[in-house]
């Protein structure tokens, strides 16, 4: 409990964020109580720890976001006890959903720090155990949907949603890894056209289109009828991303609470695609000599070429005019409700600096 109340100590959301924080204690003790799995003391200590180790220590925005959105859709401030309960599990799937794909990702970016401590696979004793909890925190989100939703009438479809979403992820990472490929250095193929591509698949889906789609289907809604508010999810999720990669280079570690590793890795940045379209020949070569490269001096001349292009005002300019593109979206659809669920969303992301 302390943990999880702690994490979600800052920042806004009041009420939502105490009855969320006490759901998580509920669902992680039927994870351990699991009768399918006949638990050791050692084993159950593994995933009490693992559970508080990776599912908490976020902002929880994605999670947080399905209580929101349902209040907001069915136009009530204060849901029943039940109502609450459900949502903010959903909302607990996604953060579930979340610590599965951010386990995995830092072992394949090779990342050293995560919400302020270690990567989990960089606990001694963890090391690729890792692996195996990312798959075991997955198949949590399958078990508590089952337990807590099966007999819904939108039960097939949350857990279409989840599959459909998960493998949306899954696909994103693998653009945004084998573009990567060593031996093969090629940043000629950096565009922006790629690098679209792979943000909006690995992030947009999970972290933006997931949470309201989760809030939809409490709702009783059919997410056929919500192709529109998917693409303005997705556009968001793709801002939000372009976030991440200048917060990678240009965050404040301690508050983003993860060392960039995007240099280094030869990562399809958006910041090297706009590096790139702006570079003369003599600053694109300093760029195809240091980029991907771990030697701090690499990374040193990769982040001077980026602060002579002045990409910190480039990307100040793009910031503003995405916002104002996805607020005249916004504008444009016909429902209040889902206008101000968009709304608080974008709201919670605009001029993040974590
Ligand atoms: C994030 O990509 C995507 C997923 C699915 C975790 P990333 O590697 O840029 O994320 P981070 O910067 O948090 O490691
Ligand atoms: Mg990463
Ligand atoms: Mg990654
Ligand atoms: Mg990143």
């Amino acid at each position: 409990m302390a943990a999880a109340a702690v994490a979600l100590s800052n920042g806004s959301g009041g009420d939502s964020k105490a009855e969320f924080a006490e759901i998580y204690n509920k669902l992680k003790e039927e994870m351990l109580e699991d009768p399918a799995f006949e638990f050791t003391d050692e084993s159950l200590q593994w995933i009490d720890r693992m559970l508080d180790y990776n599912v908490l220590g976020g902002k929880c925005n994605r999670g947080l976001s399905v209580i929101d959105s349902y209040k907001i859709l069915k136009g009530v401030d204060v849901l029943s006890k039940g109502e609450t309960f459900l949502a903010c599990t959903l909302g607990w799937c996604i953060e579930w959903l979340q610590a599965y794909f951010l386990v995995l990702d830092d072992i394949m970016d090779n990342s050293q720090t995560r919400r302020g401590q270690p990567c989990w696979f960089r606990v001694p004793q963890v090391g690729l155990i890792a692996v195996n909890d990312g798959i075991i925190l997955r198949n949590h989100v399958s078990r508590i949907l089952q337990s807590h939703f099966k007999g819904k009438p939108y039960y097939v479809d949350l857990i279409d949603l989840f599959n459909e979403v998960e493998f949306k992820t899954a696909s994103g990472q693998l653009l945004d890894l084998i573009t990567t490929h060593e031996g093969e250095k090629d940043l000629t193929k950096y565009s922006l056209n790629v690098h679209r591509r792979i943000v909006q698949y690995k992030t947009a889906y999970y972290s933006f289109y997931l949470p309201v789609a989760c809030a939809l289907l409490l709702s009783g809604e059919n997410l056929d009828n919500f192709g529109d508010v998917k693409n303005i999810l997705v556009e968001m999720g793709t801002y939000f991303q372009v976030q991440d990669d200048y917060l990678d280079c240009f965050g404040d570690p301690e508050s983003i609470g993860k060392i960039g590793t995007d240099i280094e890795d030869y990562k399809c940045s958006w910041l090297v695609v706009q590096a790139l379209e702006h570079a003369d020949e003599s600053q694109k070569r300093i760029l195809l000599e240091n980029y991907g490269k771990t030697d701090p001096e690499s990374v040193a001349k990769v982040k001077g070429l980026y602060k002579e292009l002045n990409l910190e005002a480039l990307f100040h300019k793009y910031e503003k005019e995405s916002y104002n593109k996805l607020i005249a979206d916004i504008e444009a659809q016909p429902s209040k409700a889902v206008q101000k669920v968009l709304r608080s969303f974008l709201d919670k992301i605009y001029k993040r600096e974590k």
